[in-house]
């Protein structure tokens, strides 16, 4: 393909223009005035934190990635033979390294037009876009830069039938309440002909989820303490992140994994671009991820309770990992 080709098959749209910096700013005042400080996931994936998360993915005790890759490498065919997509859209795409599995079986299918790449971090959209319309002669690729908690709206308009894929488990990064509103407003996008694909992390050994967000590289721990990186970036701040230890911990009662930095010493830390000091007690946390765990009942009774009928169920052999296939209902 020629360059000409190529650039004439991708669109890039930035839907974030500036307002990003407003919202970490909301975000981090909001957060941190708490009494119980925490602070938005999405912020951990600045063009580093995206570069740590994929060592995450290639880590031993990391198994979700693996998991999914198995499953989609066993059931893409049959999901794309199910939906008849013509287009691709994935929410969060990161990289799309397992995007690639739903793509070959579109082409191999004949039905492949269109992927959308929906990311917040702009890089990942801009490398992953470049990378595919390469890969898929022929294939459009449309780059969206955006929140997808914010910005579906600036999805283009579906012209084949749609599987909407989000995968990896990122769903699990929601609280409940903002899960219910995510999936409600993914449910109103979907057309009778269109799909959602989901990736769920499921309930286990608390032994592994633990050593899945806290391995023994300290990749996870990097990651983590990145997002004090980006307010010391972003907003001026002062933070040390040699006096904050990273925290994994399995919540059996929310089936949940928190991600926490603790503060190792008491201490203020100012942050400059929004007039705020900020105090940490010796040993006080700063919560900045949940990771839900699911069980097949909890994610049909979410989807129902979004407006969605889960029509396939598709999981690994020991039952870690699962992936759903979903349509309005
Ligand atoms: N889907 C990939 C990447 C998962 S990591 C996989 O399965 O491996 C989560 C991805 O979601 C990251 O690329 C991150 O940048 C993106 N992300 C997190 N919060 C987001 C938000 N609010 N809006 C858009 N993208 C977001
Ligand atoms: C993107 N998301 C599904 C990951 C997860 O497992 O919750 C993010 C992550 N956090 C720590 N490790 C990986």
């Amino acid at each position: 393909m020629t360059d000409a080709t190529a650039a004439a098959a991708l669109t890039l749209h930035n839907a974030l223009d500036g307002d990003e910096s407003r919202t970490l700013a909301e975000d981090v005042r909001q957060g941190l005035a708490r009494p119980f400080k925490e602070l938005p996931p999405k912020h951990l994936y600045d063009t580093r934190g995206a570069e740590l998360f994929e060592q995450i993915c290639e880590l031993p005790e990391y198994y979700p990635t693996r998991l999914e890759r198995s499953i989609l490498e066993r059931v893409a065919a049959d999901v794309i033979a199910a939906t008849a997509a013509g287009e691709l859209v994935e929410l969060g795409s990161g990289s799309a390294a397992k995007t690639r599995l739903l793509l070959d079986a579109m082409a191999a299918a004949g039905t492949l037009r269109r992927f959308v790449a929906v990311d917040v971090t702009e890089q990942a959209v801009r490398d992953s876009a470049t990378e595919l319309i390469q890969e898929y002669p022929g294939l459009e690729v449309h780059g969206l830069i955006g929140d997808f908690e914010r910005h579906l709206d600036y999805l283009p308009p579906a012209r084949e039938p749609r599987l909407l894929a989000f995968l990896g488990g990122t769903i699990g990064n929601f609280p409940p309440a903002a899960r219910l509103r995510f999936l409600t407003a993914v449910a109103e996008l979907l057309r009778p002909a269109d799909h959602l694909l989901i990736g769920t992390d499921l309930v286990k050994d608390r032994a592994v989820l633990e050593a899945a967000y806290d391995d023994s590289a300290g990749v996870t721990a990097a990651f983590n303490l990145n997002i004090l990186h980006v307010l010391n970036r972003e907003l001026g701040a002062n933070f040390d992140p040699q006096s904050f230890t990273h925290v994994a911990r399995f919540d059996e009662d929310e089936e949940w994994i928190e991600m926490r930095l603790r503060s190792d010493r008491a201490q203020t830390v100012a942050l400059p671009a929004i007039a705020m000091d900020v105090s940490f007690a010796e040993g006080e946390e700063l919560r900045t991820e949940v990771s839900a765990k699911f069980t097949r009942e909890r994610v049909a009774v979410e989807l129902e309770a979004a407006g969605l009928e889960l029509l396939a169920w598709y999981t690994d052999p020991s039952d870690w990992f699962a992936l759903s296939l979903a349509r309005r209902a």
